[in-house]
């Protein structure tokens, strides 16, 4: 197959200006009738054939302007529909096809879920129901029919507005038409029917308009649905207030659905939802899931203005709706919680998830140049470096000039389907900045590293600063060009007082740089001297992860423990704590593979002591701190040669030496944080929780009356957050305590899908010889099913991504389980076998022995020969 490439974009020949559906929901045989009208677009070749999209369609009928045509013709197979030499004029087609939603697994196009039928039409889910163009440049107005027995699904909703629902006389069937008046690519389009409970709600716009609000849900949960709708009039009401952007139907519906490829859709008025990310109540949920469906609800709500009013000319565009609408979800969560904490979780996710995926096989640019599978490319670098992009930009440009362009953008691009150079430019405009440079964050992947040397010149009372910008070469990309990297920076004393940033006539800091402190590298190379300094001051770089890059300055451990204490900027408060774990670790990993012990260093343990000591001014900040980098932060700083059990044994030998050096202290604010009376999922609350729980797991890593307090905890905590915080501790420590708290849970939670997800993540995590054995029991538990794709990412894919030692295990056997299901789970749904095929991706920076074994394990299913075009993709180009 060739790859599709931007360069060879052309606009389509044909315009579809209306859609008219007609739809018979039958679980086996769902009768669809699209009625279309087309035009030659003036923009298109004149006289070519009209070539529809299709994927494994059933075609029954076809007319063209009321005429049939010939379906047993050769212009017709499942996948394509082409009509040659169409009218030069407007013309209509109507084409009947018929789909069996109950057997289609890969949950595109019109899928089953539970009690419901529902649609996921993003990407390319649209030719699973009609041909069409299915492109997102080609914009309809739709009208939707949909019909079906009354008992079967009692609820019948499409996008837009509803302008009619009745019985049917005479029958036992009913239906429901839907209009919506914004023209919108055909991924946006859905429809649910089914037999479902609902809650209500109502919103005023700014301008006096009443929307009204749904939810829907599986019977018997609409309460858990109370949080998901509060969060969305938040969310309603932050866009008009920081965008200034409304919502425009009169109607905006949700529905949640237990069986989805990802975490929600955003279809015009219809947002479809993975039940996880709107279900909870405070026995069933964490403050996490509480904090994800807040971001979730929003992500989709954002959508509205930044995806569907203005949508993507293609699917190489797609950071230009993701990117920004993460961008929007991040800035709404750090205006609903804590902006300090909300940044230092948005970076460790785009450092856990973005950056590895930069320095491996399958780094690709923000907007990628080529694809072969577009479901591959809803990547952590499309949402989150995307993000990050528009948010380097905010900080170039200045807030002002950031919203001037937001608001330029949405007013000359509403209604089309735009490209990333021309949301680039009406940034330039408004701000009079040439951003040709800035625009090559889309086009050159891979993550920069800026180096930073400092000398201080007591003498002269002068640092000198020299900046240095490089990033490793990427599949497809050898030369990198210089990128513009805004570094905000700052300089203190070790006790914590602000120096002026002072620099003179010829050392080339701008007086615009100066006053915001935020440097600009554009060159590789930069040398700064600041002055008036009467001591060497600590160095407080990057501030705020301005840029998405990887910093390497050698800071000592007197300014990172300064830092610690000190630094104005919290992000750079947590960081340094960070930095100087990360590399006490690696001396760690270093002395472990040479068959010493782990280093111990008092200074860390004290730093930490005043951390615990300051926390009640900010818990959940503490409890940033107290977590310390992951294992797979550490293996990325290692880089190559990656051993992970040498990685375990070395946080292990320091989470234990925390626990036992600050066991009393950890100890007394377990108890002084102890939780009382209700349950609120509020940011002070959830911070308090997780500053009490982040002690608890400290303090039972060396303590062994710790696990005691966790089973405690465990039984009697009557909330979700506290409770699995209990059972992830014993978790972490075998013997009968963990198998009864497991046996406790599932006897308690076995009527609560999402619960039960957890039950099966957390032993997936158990990181000890055995996990795989306890993960294929499970297997065969009832509960679990590889169908479902939470519960396959529940079990398969925590153990793939969450449990570094097993899954990396010398002899191979977790590489070759995961392959194995990915094989097997790629005959029902191939998107989720891709997403977890990515579990792969560091591969090459193992050590020789796990790098053999990795890659014989991904040479197995590249030999397979009926991989679907998702898999083979991700395999390839791991291999590459
Ligand atoms: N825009 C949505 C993407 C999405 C999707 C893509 C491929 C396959 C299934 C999917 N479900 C949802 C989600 C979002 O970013 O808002
Ligand atoms: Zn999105």
């Amino acid at each position: 197959a060739q790859p599709i490439r931007l360069a060879d974009y052309r606009p389509p020949d044909y315009l579809i200006d209306r859609v008219d559906l007609d739809i018979r929901l039958d679980r086996q045989a769902t009768r669809v009738i699209a009625r279309l009208k087309l035009r030659p677009n003036p923009q298109g070749k004149t006289g070519a054939d009209l070539v529809l999209d299709g994927d494994g369609l059933r075609l029954k009928r076809l007319l063209l302007d009321g005429a049939p045509l010939d379906i047993h013709a050769n212009f017709v197979t499942p996948d394509r529909l082409t009509i040659a030499s169409p009218p030069h004029e407007p013309f209509s087609l109507e084409i009947e096809t018929e789909l069996n939603p109950a057997a289609n697994t890969q949950l595109m196009g019109l899928y089953r879920s539970g009690s419901a039928y529902c649609t996921q039409c993003e990407a390319e889910g649209f030719r699973r129901i009609t041909y069409f163009l299915d492109r997102p440049d080609v914009l309809s107005v739709y009208s939707v029919r949909l019909e079906a027995e009354q008992t079967d699904a009692p609820i019948l909703l499409s996008n837009g507005n509803r302008t009619a629902t009745a019985a049917i006389e005479g029958t036992s069937r009913h239906f429901a038409v839907w209009h919506d008046p914004f023209p919108k690519p055909c991924y946006l389009f859905a429809l649910v029917g089914g037999d479902l409970g609902a809650i209500h709600d109502t919103f005023t716009t700014a301008s006096g308009r009443e929307v009204q609000l749904g939810i829907y849900v599986e019977h018997g949960k609409e309460p858990s649905a109370a949080y998901a709708m509060d969060a969305l009039k938040r969310a309603m009401r932050w866009d008009e207030e920081v965008f200034g952007r409304e919502y425009d139907l009169d109607v905006f519906n949700i529905v949640a659905v237990s069986d989805f490829n990802m975490g929600a859709m955003e279809n015009k008025g219809l947002n479809v939802f993975n039940d996880k990310y709107i279900l909870a109540s405070p026995e069933t949920a964490t403050d996490t899931d509480y904090a994800q469906i807040e971001a979730v609800i929003a992500h989709e709500y954002f959508h509205n203005w930044t995806g569907n009013r203005i949508t993507c000319r293609d699917w190489f565009q797609l950071c230009l709706k993701e990117g920004l609408t993460v961008f929007r979800d991040h800035e709404f969560s750090a205006d609903m919680r804590s902006r300090a904490v909300r940044r230092i979780a948005d970076v460790r996710t785009l450092r856990a998830q973005q950056f590895p995926e930069d320095a491996g096989p399958l780094a690709h640019n923000v907007r990628p140049d080529s694809y072969y599978e577009i479901n591959n490319f809803y990547t952590a670098t499309v949402y989150e470096k995307g993000a990050e992009l528009i948010r380097m930009l905010k900080v170039l440009i200045g807030a002002k000039a950031f919203r001037a362009g937001m608001d330029l953008y949405f007013a000359r691009y509403d209604g089309t389907a735009a490209t990333v150079e021309q949301f680039i430019a009406c940034f330039a405009e408004v701000s009079g900045r040439d951003l040709t440079q800035f625009s090559r964050w889309y086009s050159q992947s891979g993550t920069p590293l800026v180096e930073v040397e400092a000398h201080y010149d007591a003498a002269a009372q002068a640092l000198t600063l020299d900046f240095r910008q490089s990033c490793k070469k990427t599949p497809g990309q050898d030369e990198k060009l210089p990128f513009v990297i805004p570094i905000e920076l700052g300089l203190l004393s070790h006790d914590g007082k602000i120096f002026d940033l002072v620099t003179g006539p010829q050392d080339g800091a701008s007086a615009h740089e100066l006053a915001t402190g935020v440097i600009e590298l554009t060159e590789p190379r930069r040398r700064l001297t600041f002055h008036a300094l009467p001591e060497r001051p600590v160095v407080s770089l990057l501030r705020g992860f301005s840029a998405p890059i990887s910093l390497c300055y050698a800071a000592s451990e007197d300014d990172l423990i300064a830092q610690t204490a000190h630094d104005s900027d919290s992000f750079n408060r947590w960081q340094a704590s960070q930095t100087y774990a990360t590399r006490l670790l690696l001396r760690s990993v270093e002395r472990i593979r040479a068959g010493g012990a782990a280093e111990s260093d008092p200074r860390f343990i004290d730093a930490l002591r005043h951390v615990l000591k300051a926390s009640p001014a900010d818990p959940a900040f503490a409890a940033q701190v107290l977590a310390l980098p992951g294992e797979a932060d550490i293996a990325r700083e290692i880089g190559a040669n990656v051993d992970p059990d040498a990685i375990f044994a070395a946080r292990k030998a320091l989470r234990e030496a925390i626990g036992s050096g600050l066991a009393d202290e950890l100890r007394a604010l377990y108890a002084s944080l102890a939780e009382d009376g209700a349950y609120s999922p509020d940011a002070a609350a959830a911070g308090r929780r997780a500053l009490r729980n982040a002690a608890l797991d400290l303090y039972t890593a060396a303590n062994p009356d710790g696990r005691t307090l966790a089973e405690a905890q465990f039984t009697h905590a009557p909330f979700m957050t506290d409770k699995i915080a209990g059972l992830g501790i014993l978790a972490l420590h075998a013997g009968a305590e963990r198998e009864r708290a497991f046996e406790a849970y599932y006897e308690f939670y076995k009527n609560e899908p999402l619960a039960i997800d957890k039950w099966f993540a957390l032993q997936a995590a158990i990181p000890e010889a055995g996990a795989l054995e306890r993960i294929r029991a499970l297997m065969t538990h009832p509960a679990f099913s590889l169908s479902n794709p939470n519960r396959a990412r529940a079990l398969i894919g925590a153990f793939a991504a969450g449990n570094q030692t097993q899954f990396n295990a010398p002899d191979g056997s977790g590489y070759d389980f995961v392959a194995a299901i990915v094989l097997q789970l790629d005959e029902k749904n191939p998107q989720v076998a891709a997403r977890l095929l990515g579990a792969f991706k560091s591969w090459r920076a193992l050590e020789p022995h796990r790098r053999g074994l990795a890659e014989a394990a991904l040479r197995r299913v590249i030999a397979q020969n009926r991989l679907s075009p998702d898999v083979k993709d991700i395999v390839e180009r791991s291999l590459n």
